[in-house]
């Protein structure tokens, strides 16, 4: 167990932290034992200070980093002549946060320069000159868990925020980051470590008339509680999964029947080329959108030619087009097919293909046509599609809705969902399997020592969601309250 000790004989690594490219500043940070005198070896404070580096100062000064030009200086006599000759690099900014506290839990150092490739990667390269090693992506958040700085879900958190789309992914990421979920899971948890106790102790010393603390209808009755909260968690998952992977809407129809028109109307921009001439669009388009917070992958793709002017359809670009746009189709959370109303007052829509997402009929060009005049025939049930414009913008947001409605019901961006990953759900829906085998046991009175089993599991899926506790928090819980021993 890595708990919150201190990761030992850990090297020194460095990286730049900000984005590659040229920017107005740029971060180098370095972390781990040798952080502090490389701070002092690389970096000349415009102020004379004796303590320097001060915990949490920021300080101005001088980056130096290996002399470029003439001869390798002579030994000296203190014997540093590896390390070369250093000359003046950039101007810049030393933060030092030592380990008790830091980020990273080690010494940590972080200069800012200006945001130049060059001056950035000689930085670094003076550092790596001078012990430090080029950390691995990640490294330092994994070198804050491994400390006890991060649990699990916090790191992914952090990975979360800073791939965060839209606000509203941004907001969840920090929740989670503060550590909301495992905040939401403790009461279950040590309500858990509390029923795995007395039942250990039970199996161990035997209950005492004063402790008779296996009162098996108060077991069955506390298990119930703690699937209720587990439950209630698994239960928003699938939304914060979600908001997490995003979902793809393809934009699907006839030829002419405005689908490039709507994918420009939705992103606000002249993205897609937009023509009278049917089979304008062959390549498939693709731009992200936020509804209502929720990161969405329009899909323009080129139309069919079922109905209108089947016979046109024959050139070879413009199938290979149709194909790519059936795949699309598969592909997709949610299916938009664009019936255009000016073509006829009934429209069949082709039948779905095996393993197309589910579809969403909408009538286009609302602006030239009457609504009410134009069935579809959908299946069996002819019905009034809805109608939107892509001209006048009216309809659009009521299909918005539509479509939210159906690929996340009871979306509300006043939620925050705790769970948005695959491997927290994993997590916790072994956790639920578990609590519910645990249940049946001692709903038919099976033995203590049967019943710890699963809930020795519960425990278990409950540490490797955040990380962190394990079985020995039973133990400690055994002796310091049941006075076992006595
Ligand atoms: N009046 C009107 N014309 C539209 C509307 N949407 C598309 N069109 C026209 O219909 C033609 C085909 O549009 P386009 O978006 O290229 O259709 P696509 O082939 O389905 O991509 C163009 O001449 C558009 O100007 C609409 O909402 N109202
Ligand atoms: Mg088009």
């Amino acid at each position: 167990m890595i708990g919150s000790s201190r990761l030992e004989g850990a090297d020194t690594i460095v990286a730049i932290a900000t984005p590659p490219g040229q920017g107005a500043l740029g971060t180098v940070r370095i972390s781990g034992p040798s952080a502090r005198r490389l701070a002092l070896e690389l970096f000349r404070p415009w102020r004379k200070d004796p303590d320097f580096p001060q915990e949490r100062v920021a300080v101005s000064g001088t980056a130096l980093a290996p002399a470029l030009s003439g001869d390798p200086p002579p030994a000296t006599a203190k014997g540093t002549s590896s390390a070369g000759r250093m000359e003046a690099l950039d101007h810049g900014v030393l933060v030092f946060f030592p380990a008790a506290g830091s980020p990273t839990g080690e010494d940590l150092v972080e200069i800012t320069l200006h945001g130049s490739p060059v001056v950035l990667a000689l930085f670094t390269a003076g550092a790596q000159a001078r012990g430090a090693r080029q950390a691995r992506p990640g490294e330092f958040s994994y070198r804050a868990f491994l400390n006890g700085r991060l649990d699990a879900v916090q790191a992914e958190a952090i990975d979360d925020l800073v791939r965060a789309r839209t606000a509203y992914q941004a907001r969840v990421a920090h929740g989670q980051q503060t550590g909301a979920l495992a905040r939401a899971v403790e009461p279950a948890r040590t309500a858990l470590v509390d029923w795995l106790a007395r039942l250990e102790g039970s199996i161990e010393f035997g209950a005492t008339d004063d402790e008779d603390f296996l009162q098996s209808k108060d077991l069955v009755s506390g298990l119930a509680a703690l699937a209720a909260s587990l439950d209630g968690l698994l239960a928003q998952a699938g939304r914060g999964l979600l908001l997490n992977r995003g979902v793809r809407v393809v934009l699907a129809g006839e030829v002419n029947a405005g689908k490039s028109s709507l994918f420009n109307a939705w992103l606000e921009r002249d993205r897609a080329i937009v023509s009278e001439s049917p089979g304008t669009t062959r390549d498939i388009l693709e731009a992200e959108v936020a509804w209502e917070g929720l990161p969405v992958m329009l899909v323009d793709t080129a139309g069919e030619r079922t109905g209108a002017s089947p016979a046109a359809g024959r050139d070879p670009v413009e199938q290979e087009g149709q194909r790519r746009g059936a795949a699309a189709r598969i592909e997709a959370d949610l299916v938009i097919w664009l019936l255009d109303g000016t073509v006829s007052p009934v429209v069949q829509p082709p039948p779905q293909v095996e393993g197309e997402a589910e579809r969403l009929l909408v009538m286009s060009k609302a602006d030239l046509v009457v609504p009410r005049e134009v069935t579809v025939v959908a299946g069996q049930d002819p019905a009034v599609p809805r109608a939107v414009s892509a001209r006048t913008g009216d309809g659009l947001d009521d299909l918005k809705r539509a479509a939210l409605a159906l690929l996340a019901p009871g979306w509300d961006r006043r939620e925050r969902p705790l769970v948005t990953r695959l491997r927290q759900q994993g997590c916790l829906q072994r956790a639920v399997t578990a609590l519910s085998e645990a249940r049946e046991l001692a709903a038919t009175g099976a033995g203590e020592e049967l019943v710890v089993v699963p809930l020795g599991d519960v425990l278990t899926a409950l540490a490797d969601l955040t990380g962190r506790g394990n079985l020995e928090e039973v133990y400690d819980r055994i002796f310091s309250r049941f006075c076992i021993g006595k």
